[in-house]
């Protein structure tokens, strides 16, 4: 860490080390909500709309990264105010419609405030990425007394997260070559809409099937 952050401020990298560890804390937080959700619809329901979960704590170097496309210098105030994913949380579901069953029971908790709401679902990206992103956040209790923590929250069914694992493979990997990133990026986006259309046919499937077992 020292290597990437230089001859900082000692008391700011301190403030940002303390920082690192809360949004942490707060990952925990509503890992244990997401936990405790995941077997209420497990046992009194005939459908849970969580398929599994993911936790990650952004690298420090990835952290940085971001920051610098931002247009900011490290500092623990710049952190605070521009990042909110330093802890992430990726919610996979089976169907579309299970993600805003999950999103309206994780927001409707009187502990939860919800920051901010990005739709690429309703919208994708014009990579034709798809997933619904949420900044959420929960007290975590330091000496002070409680103090509001982001986390990001990432939900996206089981064929949004295939697309996006294999697009960030072509779109990350700094040794693919040019022309594939065109072909293959251009045939990704289109198996994007494809998923969406086989995707929103399923869910029409499934809702009737459901409709027996009630
Ligand atoms: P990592 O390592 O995956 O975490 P904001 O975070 O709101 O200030 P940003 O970064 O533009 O601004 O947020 P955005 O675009 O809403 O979401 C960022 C994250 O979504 C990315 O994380 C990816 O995980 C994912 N993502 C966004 N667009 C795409 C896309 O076109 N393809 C794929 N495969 N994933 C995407 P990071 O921060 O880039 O890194």
């Amino acid at each position: 860490m020292s290597r990437i952050l230089g001859d900082y401020d000692t008391t700011d990298l301190r403030r940002f080390f303390v920082y690192y560890q809360q949004c942490q804390a707060g990952a925990k937080e509503f890992g244990a909500k997401l936990e405790n959700l995941d077997s209420e619809f497990e046992i009194l329901t005939n459908h849970n709309p969580i398929h599994h979960m993911e936790t990650r704590m952004k690298a420090p170097q990835s952290l940085m990264r971001k920051l610098r496309k931002k247009g900011y210098d490290f500092s623990f105030d710049a952190i605070k105010n521009n990042i909110f994913d330093i802890a992430g949380i990726r919610v996979i579901t089976n169907y579309i419609e299970d993600i805003n069953t999950v999103e309206e029971a994780l927001t409707k908790q009187t502990d939860v405030t919800l920051l901010k709401r990005k739709d690429y679902i309703s919208h994708p990206k014009p990579s034709g990425y798809r997933s619904l992103h949420l900044v959420v956040s929960v007290p975590v209790f330091r000496r002070s007394g409680p103090v509001s923590t982001p986390v990001e929250i990432q939900l996206r069914t089981v064929g949004m997260d295939m697309w996006a694992s294999l697009e960030h493979k072509l779109r990350y990997k700094t040794n693919v070559d040019q022309q594939k990133v065109e072909k293959y990026g251009d045939q990704l986006k289109g198996y994007s809409a494809e998923l969406n259309q086989i995707e929103t046919n399923m869910q029409a499937i499934f809702n009737d099937l459901q409709k027996d077992q009630s």
